[in-house]
């Protein structure tokens, strides 16, 4: 039973007791045994061994990640440091990652991730990389899909929240970012009741095609509404792109009331193809502007983080034809483009219908001059002028739409917890199925391309009572799998997830399984701490500053025993994993690091910072299980108090020595300035 549906219930049933409250729930709860049909356990049963059909990327919500799935068997591959520190594998905490979590307010370790988007050719996925937005301190992460690593993040200034984001056109050229909150512009001291003056939104679209070289490549400059959603047109809308707004009424206190009053929001749309042009003519302002720019360098593999400054903003007012407002109702939410591009359908939160605009009618209302009225330099076109059609009777609470490429559209129903199947141009509903519960997302892969894999539909849940075995007083979010290769959808699975999973995409694994990188060339590798064969390693002191180069591989550490550094002294570990081999991690990890462990791939160097707080003799150790004798791989540091004259010595294993011949030798203390 729907747990809303249950509360409402509850006062119903307390007559009758509490036995025949659980009784009640174990009868209608339309769980495992009703709800999934016999052949479900083998549509998702992946034999051990064999791969699953698609890669999943489910955002991590307010963990900041992105979790990878295999689909169908929901089994979890990997969870993608994004936006959040991660100490397993030192994301965030290496000196070589700690650069990619600056922004202009410093280091902010932490995110709410909502928007996982494949890059585009043509508009279809084409396997090269994935980004997905930063909800609080707006930004933008790309993540290479040969890697399954974050590369580069961009800031995004002049924004509150970057919600509608990061949606691509359909090129690649751009990813989009519409702020969730309006703020004044530029933000400054002002009294919050002066919303209506002072507090603007700002529409900005990245350059996103080259790596390495993602920036704002404009803004636009848009009334003081909450941005919440977007999409690329596509086909025959291409050159467009669609986003919702929702608090139309300019409310600054109390949304919940205030924000729901009109009968209407908008989508609006944005003619970038326009905005290209305006810059191009020197109609847009240059905006003073300071933000981040992070990315790792592909030699190095040391991220390094940039100051960018200035934006050019465009005001809707000096670029005519810029964007429009198609009135929708009612505070609406998602906004997808089908995948022949005619159809815009917009999710109204609160609605009574799914509302779909007609691109052909929106050109046609433009050049009929079909407006109500003008909002900031913004044509508002009539709604019925732009309306192809609306979805009656959906259910409650209408948020996201997936496409199949079969002419359906596929709407998630938060209040009512179910999805419900509907077909383009028509509009008449044809299935709907349960969803366990409060649906937000769904997700189909390619289901928002030009090209969708209509075969399976991944729905993402906000609430799990009664799914899974209880965990506390949270409980598992959760995906569930659901069958729509035939004229009925099927639920297949339940799994659950990390975070929370607002979107998800996916793509067949064939387009990218072949493509992984196993391991970093040694040879290329050109962080300056690199060390190749354990002679290279050893100990530097420069001031109160101490480096060590070091190598793993199985199964030692060289050096392994280090002397002579003092209390008040930082130490700095650099690690070579100088295996060559696929899958080869090493871990280092040190007793009472206030920092992380490491993680080095193989090929890699990794470093992390170590503050002795006492003096004593310390053991290192390797934290992935790597080879029979990962137990041996150790070594000790000593810590000495200040002043002493303990001289600075890092030894080789002893293994290390014998093979080259020099048992009971210690390498040389390398002296830089003291
Ligand atoms: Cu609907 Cu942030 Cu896309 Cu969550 S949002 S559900
Ligand atoms: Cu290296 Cu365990």
């Amino acid at each position: 039973m729907n747990p809303s549906l249950k509360k409402y219930l509850a006062p119903a049933v307390a007559a009758v007791g509490i036995a025949a409250l659980l009784f009640a729930c174990r009868t209608t709860n339309p769980g495992v045994k009703t709800a999934v049909t016999n052949d479900a356990a083998q549509k998702v049963f992946v034999p051990p061994g064999q791969y699953d059909e698609y890669y999943a990327f489910l955002s991590g919500g307010f963990s900041g990640q992105i979790a990878v799935y295999g689909i169908p068997s929901g089994r979890l591959l990997k969870v993608i440091p994004v936006f959040s520190q991660n100490p397993e594998n030192a994301w965030g905490y290496s000196e070589e990652t700690k650069p990619m979590l600056q922004t202009s307010h410093g280091f902010v370790p932490w995110d709410d991730s909502h928007h996982p988007e494949l890059s585009q050719t043509d508009g279809v996925p084409n396997g090269k990389w994935i980004f997905i937005n930063a909800n609080n301190t707006p930004r933008i992460a790309r993540i290479d899909l040969t890697r399954f690593e974050t590369d580069e993040i961009v800031e995004i200034p002049n924004a509150a929240g970057a919600h509608a984001a990061p949606f691509t056109t359909p090129d690649g050229r751009y990813v989009v970012s519409a702020t969730r909150f309006s703020v004044p512009m530029p933000n400054a001291d002002v009294p919050i009741s002066d919303y209506k003056k002072s507090f603007r939104g700002t529409i900005s679209f990245l350059k996103a095609d080259v790596p390495g070289k993602m920036e704002v490549a404009f803004q636009i400059m848009m009334p003081g509404y909450d941005y919440d959603l977007g999409h690329a047109g596509k086909g025959p809308s291409e050159g467009w792109f669609f986003f919702t707004s929702y608090n139309s009424e300019q409310a600054y206190t109390k949304l919940e009331a205030n924000a729901s009053q009109n009968d209407k929001d908008y989508v609006a749309a944005v003619n970038w193809k326009r905005a290209e042009a305006c810059v191009a003519e020197g109609k847009a302002k240059s905006w003073p502007s300071t933000y981040k720019h992070n990315f790792i360098d592909e030699g190095s593999r040391i991220a390094k983080s940039e100051t960018k400054t200035g934006v050019q903003m465009l005001d809707p007012r000096d670029c005519a034809g810029l964007v429009y407002f198609l009135p929708t109702p009612k505070s609406p939410h998602g906004v997808d483009v089908d995948p022949t591009g005619q159809y815009i359908v917009a999710g109204g939160k609160l609605a009574t219908v799914i509302p779909v605009h007609s691109f052909t009618k929106f050109e046609k209302a433009i050049a009929d001059k079909q407006f109500d009225t003008t909002i900031d330099g913004i044509p508002v076109l009539k709604y019925d002028a732009v309306l192809a059609g609306e979805v009656k009777n959906p259910g409650l609470g209408p948020l996201h739409t997936e496409f199949d490429g079969k002419g359906y559209a596929y709407t998630s129903m938060f209040i009512s917890s179910e999805v419900v199947k509907w077909k383009l141009g028509t509009w008449e509903i044809v299935d709907r199925i349960p969803t366990y519960y409060s649906i937000g997302h769904l997700s189909i892969p390619g289901g928002d391309t030009k090209q969708p894999w209509g075969k399976y539909l991944i729905a993402m849940n906000k609430i799990t009572k009664d799914r899974y075995l209880p965990t506390g007083p949270e409980l598992a979010q959760a995906a569930q799998l659901i069958d729509i290769s035939g004229d009925k959808m099927k639920l297949l699975l339940d799994f659950p997830t990390i975070g929370e999973p607002h979107y998800a995409q996916a793509l067949p694994a064939s387009m990218i399984k072949d493509k992984q990188v196993k391991f970093y060339s040694l040879a290329q590798n050109a962080n300056p701490y690199k060390i190749m064969k354990e002679s290279e390693g050893g100990i530097t002191r420069s001031g109160k500053r101490v480096d060590v180069k070091m190598l793993a591989i199985r199964s030692h550490f060289a050096p392994d025993n280090i002397e002579g550094v003092q209390l008040g002294d930082t130490v700095y570990f650099h690690v070579t994993n100088i295996e060559q081999d696929w899958d080869i991690l090493h871990g280092f990890a040190v007793l009472g690091n206030n920092n992380s462990e490491l993680i080095v791939a193989p090929g890699e160097t990794r470093t992390i910072k170590w503050v002795p707080t006492r003096i004593g003799v310390f053991p290192f150790y390797c934290t992935d299980f790597c080879s029979a004798l990962h137990q041996e791989m150790q070594g000790y540091i000593r810590i000495s108090p200040a002043g002493t004259s303990v001289p600075l010595v890092a030894s080789i294993s002893d293994k290390a020595l014998s093979q080259s011949g020099r048992l009971g030798q210690t390498l040389p203390a390398k002296h830089g300035h003291e």
